[in-house]
């Protein structure tokens, strides 16, 4: 059997990084993880092949060659996944998809032949045992949770490496917390499942003999899900593999806000190598949090939270989100306020929407709120149901965000912020290597030169070479994401046809 895995293209988002990628000669941020995974999963007598529109073209040889098309997605890549069934019907090839656009709306793509729903381990099998007796059929679904510590090293040779900034491996599946808005229970369960220390090794290993030598990302959906199990036993191993190789690779995975309160875990985790932590705020307003039940971010000091995080090495990376019924006009401000004084450079604010099989979905149905489907983009100015505040406040508040803290004064303003209470970890592995300095040759050109923030970056480039010469490469980054950042919300801001875009001070 020949199988062609192709992953759908994503809009410019947030999280694309498109703008920033260039900088480094990348096509892509993150490779598609569910896809390679899938792929070990398949008999070892079936040949497979991979094409990741997000860094290459899908042509019809391609399609031409594959008895099958399996194609794994998110809600934000709807559009080009019709696209691709299309072409894939019209060349008469039969399709196969999964992942958590299918899982969350199985009933929206009827030209889909067979739909493999949930995690890959619990239904997979069953689709390829009928398949092989000729007797695939329509969806396969399962209740049930598998246990991971049987899921195969992911299949990386199926992956141009050169061509993504980062690797992604995960450890562990599910979130213990009940974020209103959060698909993940309905995904991954509540339960937070775990591979072994040995399985994780086993993957970093595979990735280390591919050569790759650079950045890692834990994808869990809460990587301090099991606390103990981290310091006993995945952590320690880390340390101890990361020292042997010399610090290969540098991490970042998404934890929730209590990460702060366990020194013993942050400390493990840097020593391991982590350098990043995506952490869920939302919000500042206390009702809020109740509202959408974040009840690990309630009756905390958020702020001092992000900075003890920061004290202790790892750059915090936050969500945050405006459009909750509790919020009160002045939340536009106060997010803004938390956000410039925290010092999180990566702010990735976005409107509350409503996923399918979410509780929040259930409740604004209930209450006839919700106008249509989610774009899958909280940050593209959309939202699929009535706002509690009107439509027109709320999205003049978040425009009124997202322009002051990407704005040139404000964006170098909060770097500024980070840097100085930032706390780089002892220098290990990981040297300058020339794609790095071709980097910072171009962002002088592109961000120094050409572009409006040009007085802010020769400033903080200034500052930090005289006051914090250590962070140097990690301020040229940073003022590179900021202006992927840009870039993108005026590209939005663009397309709702409002003004050109963030204030040019
Ligand atoms: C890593 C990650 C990212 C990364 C990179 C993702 C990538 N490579 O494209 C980044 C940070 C870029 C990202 C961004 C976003 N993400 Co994201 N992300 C994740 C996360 C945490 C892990 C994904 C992953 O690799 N999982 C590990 C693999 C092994 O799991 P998997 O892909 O689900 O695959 C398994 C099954 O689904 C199934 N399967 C998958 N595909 C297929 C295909 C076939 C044929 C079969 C049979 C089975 C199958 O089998 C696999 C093995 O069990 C998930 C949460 C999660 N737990 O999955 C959210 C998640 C996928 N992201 C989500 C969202 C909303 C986003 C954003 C839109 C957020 C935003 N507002 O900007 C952006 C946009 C993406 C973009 N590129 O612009 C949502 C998607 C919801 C939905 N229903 O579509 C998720 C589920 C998180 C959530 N809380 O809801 N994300
Ligand atoms: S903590 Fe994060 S992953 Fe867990 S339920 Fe809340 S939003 Fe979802």
């Amino acid at each position: 059997m020949k199988i062609l895995l192709v992953y759908p293209r994503y809009p410019d988002t947030f999280w694309s990084f498109r703008h920033a990628l260039k900088f480094i000669s990348k096509k892509a941020s993150y490779p598609p993880l569910g896809l390679v995974t899938v792929a070990a999963l398949l008999p070892r007598t079936w040949t497979r092949r991979l094409v990741d529109l997000n860094v290459d073209v899908l042509n019809n040889e391609d399609i031409g060659w594959a008895d099958y098309i399996f194609i794994s997605a998110m809600v934000l890549q709807g559009a080009s996944v019709r696209e691709i069934v299309r072409k894939v019907k019209a060349l008469g090839k039969k399709i196969v998809a999964g992942g958590p656009l299918f899982t969350i709306s199985p009933d929206g793509f009827p030209e889909i032949d067979h739909l493999v729903l949930h995690e890959a381990e619990a239904t997979l099998p069953f689709f390829i045992e009928d398949l092989e007796r000729g007797k695939g059929k329509p969806i396969y679904t399962s209740s049930e949770w598998p246990d991971i510590t049987s899921s195969p090293v992911p299949q990386w040779d199926l992956l141009d490496m050169g061509k993504y900034a980062a690797m992604c491996i995960q450890y562990c599946r599910g979130c213990p917390f009940d974020c209103d808005f959060c698909n993940i229970a309905l995904l991954n369960g509540k339960k937070p499942r775990t591979k072994t220390s040995t399985q994780v090794l086993a993957e970093l290993e595979a990735l280390y003999q591919k050569g790759w030598k650079d950045t890692v990302f834990f994808v869990d959906d809460n990587f301090i899900g099991k606390p103990r199990k981290l310091k006993e036993d995945l952590l320690p191993a880390l340390i101890k593999w990361m020292q042997e190789k010399k610090y290969p690779f540098s991490f970042l995975t998404e934890a929730s806000v209590n990460l702060a309160d366990d020194e013993e875990l942050m400390e493990l985790m840097v020593r391991a190598g982590f350098y990043e932590v995506f952490v869920g705020i939302e919000s500042p307003e206390e009702k809020s949090l109740s509202e959408c039940h974040k009840v690990q971010n309630k009756h905390r000091d958020l702020m001092a939270a992000v900075k003890k995080m920061q004290r202790f090495g790892l750059q915090v990376s936050g969500g945050f989100i405006v459009g909750f019924d509790s919020d009160p006009p002045a939340i536009f401000q106060r997010q803004v306020n938390f956000i410039q004084q925290s010092g999180i450079v990566t702010a990735m604010v976005g409107l509350l929407n409503a996923l399918r099989g979410t509780r929040l979905f259930e409740r604004l149905q209930h209450e006839g709120r919700i106008v249509g489907e989610t774009r899958g983009d909280n940050t593209d100015f959309s939202i699929n149901f009535i706002p509690k505040m009107g439509y027109q406040q709320l999205v003049e508040g978040y425009r009124y965000i997202v322009t002051h803290i990407y704005s040139p004064r404000h964006f170098y303003r909060r770097l500024k912020t980070f840097l100085r209470n930032y706390r780089l970890p002892k220098k290990r592995g990981h040297s300058i290597q020339f794609f790095h300095i071709k980097a910072f040759f171009q962002s002088l050109w592109a961000l120094g030169i050409r572009g409006k923030e040009r007085f802010h970056y020769w400033k903080i480039l200034l500052w930090t070479l005289f006051r914090r010469p250590r962070l140097f490469p990690l301020c040229v980054s940073l003022s590179i994401y900021g202006y992927h950042f840009r870039r993108v919300f005026e590209g939005y801001l663009q397309e709702i046809g409002k003004e050109t875009g963030p204030e040019s001070s």
